[in-house]
């Protein structure tokens, strides 16, 4: 089944692609199905954004689309960055910068006030204009220093107990296996094996 996975993240799309790997699903990029949009983020949940991505795409391509929207939520503080992880401190903001902005933010909070987690909502629409949203999270807690250089965003500062160390300290496949982007990833795959055609 081809799908259009409608991103301009580079990351985002490494990650989808090893997560896809064996699955019967070919990820066509935007780029190279020659389409770009920068879609305003306009919704007020992870859902709604991931909607506006993916329909937006099919509307012109008139091709299954996937959209991923994304993003950290700390418990601490309220929930931010939340749907605004992207935007957080400015687009352009390096994410080393943003990364000790957090940390800073958090100095002196204990571990058990430093709960955090990684939520991945994957928006499928199809050519008809209908859809289907799911949603992965993975718990984990702010680190107190950055740590690791594998992965992206704020993988460095996402400690994840179960494993004892952050989110970029952890290979692509084992990340992969319990990130948000891949549990929500192979709950989409079920929906996409029952779709006619597949
Ligand atoms: P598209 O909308 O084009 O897909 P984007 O980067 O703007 O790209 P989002 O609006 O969904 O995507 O923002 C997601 C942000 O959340 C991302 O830029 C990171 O800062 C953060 N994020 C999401 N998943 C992450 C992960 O697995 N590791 C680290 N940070 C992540």
């Amino acid at each position: 089944m081809k799908v259009i996975f409608a991103t301009g993240n580079e990351n985002k799309l490494r990650e989808i692609r090893q997560i896809t790997q064996g699955m019967d699903i070919e990820i066509i990029s935007m780029k190279d199905a020659g389409y770009y949009t920068d879609v305003e983020e306009t919704g007020s949940t992870f859902e709604e954004n991931a909607y506006l991505k993916a329909s937006a795409i099919a509307a012109r391509c008139h091709l299954p689309t996937l959209a991923d929207d994304s993003g950290l939520e700390i418990d601490y503080l309220g929930k931010e960055p939340g749907i605004y992880s992207s935007r957080y401190m400015g687009e352009d903001t390096p994410y080393p910068v943003k990364n000790a902005e957090l940390l800073r933010r958090l100095e002196g909070v204990p571990d058990e006030q430093r709960t955090a987690r990684f939520v991945c909502a994957v928006c499928y629409v199809r050519p008809d204009g209908s859809s289907e949203t799911v949603r992965g999270t993975m718990e984990g807690r702010i680190a107190h220093k950055i740590a690791g250089s594998n992965g992206f965003g704020y993988d460095p500062i996402f400690f994840v107990p179960e494993k004892g160390c952050t989110s970029a300290e952890l290979s692509p496949e084992d990340k992969n296996m319990i990130s948000h982007r891949g549990k929500a990833l192979r709950m989409m795959k079920e929906i996409l094996e029952k779709e006619p055609g597949v």
